[in-house]
């Protein structure tokens, strides 16, 4: 007999062109097996990284936010996990904190988006890093990348070579139950490293890729969020999103369009269906 899949709230923006957040996180976490119930913090006509270049339309859905939050749990609907994302303002963290705590038993998964490359994404603030620290300290398991580590502790972005030892620390001045740090430079090349709830840290190294695209924290999120839902450990759900987004880039090297389109998704797609 067929269980029912599971579900999971996901707490992002919706951007029309530009492949990231809601329309990266409804593929791949349905494709993985689970139902995404969107609730969108914000909605653009183009991801912010086309800033300068195409015309980036923004509005900031706070009060829906609210109230399909408000609806939700007047109902009393009931979710595995709630995955959390870009936020449309700093104010909904206190909005998505509520939520939470109405939702005990969810897996509480904050990809705490905020930059890249040691820049803050167009219109993220250190009011924004707040509240995203705020989010962290509820979660099962948060996704900074190195940008976003420095916005979330105070310390200078860096992509000095980490000791495995300097890993440990940074692992553990992150207050959050699980915390993955993405692409940290190690002696055997970039990893995703890890600490898990009973302190132990794994280095995880991956292939390092040649081009770079918007959306793949996201991808990686995600993968890492449907990977949980259905039961993996942490440390498989890691390798897991770290092969799919290997995966994703690779096919879409060699094709010549801006990189801000983000990775051929649509193309990568079957290799979750596979597992
Ligand atoms: O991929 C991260 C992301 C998510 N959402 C929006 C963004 C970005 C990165 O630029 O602009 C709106």
């Amino acid at each position: 007999m067929l269980r029912p899949v599971p579900t999971v709230a996901a707490v992002h923006d919706i951007s029309g062109v530009g492949r990231c957040a809601l329309t990266v996180a409804i593929p791949v976490i349905s494709a993985m097996g689970a139902q995404v119930c969107p609730a969108p913090t914000a909605c653009l006509s183009y991801h912010t990284g086309f800033t300068g270049k195409k015309p980036v339309e923004m509005t900031d859905l706070t009060p829906f936010l609210t109230r399909i939050f408000e609806a939700w749990c007047s109902a009393e609907e009931k979710f595995d996990c709630i995955y959390t994302g870009y936020l449309g303002s700093p104010a909904q963290a206190e909005l998505i904190a509520r939520f939470m705590d109405s939702q005990p038993d969810a897996i509480k998964l904050v990809d705490p988006v905020m930059g890249d490359d040691g820049v803050l994404y167009s219109g993220i603030t250190h009011e924004m890093a707040d509240a995203m620290k705020d989010l962290c300290r509820r979660a099962t398991v948060i996704t900074p990348n190195l940008t976003e580590y420095a916005a979330l502790t105070g310390e200078k972005y860096s992509l000095e070579v980490r000791s495995a030892d300097e890993i440990k620390r940074m692992l553990d001045s992150l207050e959050a139950r699980n915390v993955v740090i993405t692409s940290v430079p190690t002696e055997n090349g970039l990893a995703n490293v890890c600490r898990d709830e009973n302190g132990n840290v794994s280095i995880l190294p991956f292939r390092s890729m040649k081009r770079h695209y918007p959306g793949t924290g996201d991808l990686f999120a995600s993968v890492l969020c449907g990977a949980m839902v259905k039961g993996d450990d942490m440390q498989t759900a890691v390798q897991r999103a770290a092969e799919f987004v290997a995966h994703a880039i690779e096919i879409s090297m060699d094709i010549d369009i801006d990189s801000n389109y983000g990775v051929q998704l649509e193309a990568a797609l079957p290799m979750l269906l596979r597992h």
